[in-house]
């Protein structure tokens, strides 16, 4: 068999700057932030980081509304803190993966400043329409947005401030991979390609009679052609780590974005496992996940990709409620709770990301006014919502269980004041959990959440199976119970969880033979896997060689 790519059998983890560590009282994280922290996550044993934007940004949308690709934001630092968090990350053998918008750009950048004249050669940066269609923005309203001193209007599929870039213009490509190129020669070893599957747009620009529009940009006529051009021209030549953000994307799709030929991509993040708390794809609602249907998912792509291309597995990030408060428990299971998911997730084939605060567990803020929100998003839907006449206790519960902001609130590193997060006013409040939840909590305690995500990260390293096994569900239909079977070369390794508060009966077949029990969340568990009662969100990893 090859030697794994580093990625195939490392771990990433995610870092959303703003809320990571500030060092300078400013309320705002910083890159000295991350190196201040990078001996942290050393002993936490990730092979890499990725850094959210950190570039020069009006932070409209949290710096995903780029004003310079290759400049940083004052707030963040400079680039000599850059090069240094770099060089201090790879004295740890911790590689710098960094975040790619090039779907878009702020409307404050050079070029979009200068596309307002019309016969500027960056007028064709952009998707100027002299008539809108129908298609809506993800943050809200329509996605044209009028330009009256030139008398067009511009596309943009988020804020009206993030104007789409015209990947059909080869000089908008040719700017991009220099930029690319920027960071590569600055030893950055990979790139998180945002909203990549959006790129490419029917140039018909259709008016959509059953939608939003999606379907004319998503997954676009011309994305894979754009992708294997990004690939030949700099993600291949400079060994690159790629892994595209697919904005509702098919199995299909990412079996040509993310083929192990590297062709294009790496890996892709896919989010349809995360859509299973929003009935009938509405995600402004309070609903209970559905267990079944998130197992079907896992299969269906664990086995999709299988020997074909290569999945990014992912619980949380910074568009996301926080897992433990999504599928697990916030009172007193949560630390099984926790390790539970963490196990689900780390025993399946493809790249695990951790992102910030999850091997602590941290929970969700409950956050209780919308003065509390920072999100963009957030603020658009409770201010068109409250104009419809909807009740403003009900938006308030589903923000609750829903923003964004629930990810980013920031880190909890100690029970000093605002989480030794920052000395003077954090941009966001933080959990106010975090006198309990902590990491220093968590590093002097052997049964913490923190130490699970050591061993899981650990192990990736050293069971084969891990990287290369098949999927196997074995009780697809249990509401409350996931058990897989992972198999490679003779190895098998046997998951087994409950997803419930309640005890679950189990009695798995072929279990005979040699078993070693490889880890579990709670202090004794059955050595093998005979007939089990699991406890509440138990879960045990046993392995056969
Ligand atoms: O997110 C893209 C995306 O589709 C989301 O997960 C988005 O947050 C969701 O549709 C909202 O309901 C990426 C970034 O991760 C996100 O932070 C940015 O806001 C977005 O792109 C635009 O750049």
């Amino acid at each position: 068999n090859n030697l794994p790519h580093w990625w195939q059998n490392g771990v990433i983890y995610q870092i959303y700057p703003k809320s990571f560590q500030d060092t300078t009282g400013s309320g705002t994280g910083d890159l000295r932030g991350v190196t201040a922290r990078l001996d942290y996550l050393q002993t936490l044993g990730i092979d890499a980081i990725w850094l959210t934007p950190f570039y020069v940004s009006p932070q409209v949308d949290n710096g995903y509304d780029v004003a310079d690709y290759t400049a940083i934001d004052p707030a963040y630092g400079t680039l000599a803190d850059f090069d240094e968090l770099v060089a201090q990350a790879k004295a740890r053998g911790i590689r710098i993966v960094l975040d790619m918008v090039f779907n878009h750009t702020s409307t404050l950048h050079p070029w979009f400043i200068d596309a307002q004249r019309p016969d500027s050669p960056h007028r064709a940066f952009y998707i100027w329409r002299d008539d809108p269609n129908n298609w809506r923005a993800k943050f809200g309203g329509n996605a044209w947005q009028w330009h009256a001193d030139s008398e067009q209007h511009y596309l943009h599929l988020f804020a009206p401030e993030q104007a789409d870039l015209n990947w059909e213009n080869p000089a908008v490509r040719a700017e991009l991979k220099q930029v690319c190129e920027f960071w590569a020669d600055r030893g950055v070893d990979g790139l998180r390609l945002d909203v990549v599957n959006l790129i490419s747009k029917d140039q018909a620009f259709p008016f959509d009679l059953e939608g939003d529009g999606r379907r004319f940009y998503t997954d676009g006529p011309r994305v894979h052609e754009f992708l294997q051009e990004m690939s030949r021209d700099v993600f291949t030549p400079r060994q690159l780590m790629t892994v595209g953000e697919m904005s509702s994307t098919t199995l299909e799709h990412c079996q040509q974005y993310a083929a192990l030929d590297g062709r294009e991509l790496s890996m892709t993040f896919n989010f349809h496992h995360l859509k299973v708390d929003y009935p009938n794809g509405e995600k402004w609602t309070r609903a209970k996940p559905d267990y079944v249907a998130l197992k079907a998912l896992f299969s269906h792509w664990q086995q999709g990709m299988h020997n074909v291309a290569w999945n990014a597995l992912f619980w949380c990030n910074h568009d996301q409620p926080r897992i433990v408060s999504r599928f697990g428990d916030e009172g007193e299971y949560r630390v099984v709770a926790a390790k539970m998911l963490g196990m689900v997730l780390h025993g399946m084939q493809g790249t695990p990301y951790i992102y910030q605060g999850e091997e602590l567990g941290m929970t969700n803020p409950h956050f209780r006014q919308i003065t509390d929100y920072r999100d963009v998003e957030s603020h658009n839907m409770f201010a068109e919502r409250v104009a419809q006449g909807c009740d403003v206790n009900e938006l308030l519960a589903i923000l609750a269980s829903k923003s964004r902001d629930n990810g980013r609130t920031p880190m909890q590193w100690s029970d000093a004041a605002h989480g030794g997060f920052t000395t003077g006013t954090p941009w966001i409040a933080l959990c106010d959990n975090y006198r309990q939840i902590n990491a220093e909590a968590a590093l002097g305690s052997p049964d913490s959440v923190f130490y699970t995500y050591q061993s899981l990260i650990r192990l990736r390293k050293t069971l084969p199976v891990l990287t290369w096994g098949d999927y196997q569900d074995l009780l697809p239909q249990h509401p409350s119970l996931w058990c897989y079977r992972r198999r490679w070369q003779g190895q098998t390794l046997l998951v087994a969880a409950n997803l419930s508060r309640e005890e679950q009966a189990w009695t798995p077949e072929q279990a005979d033979g040699d078993w070693q029990r490889v880890i579990s969340n709670y202090p004794e568990a059955a050595d093998k896997p005979g007939a089990m009662t699991l406890r509440p969100f138990e879960a045990v990893w046993w392995l056969q060689d």
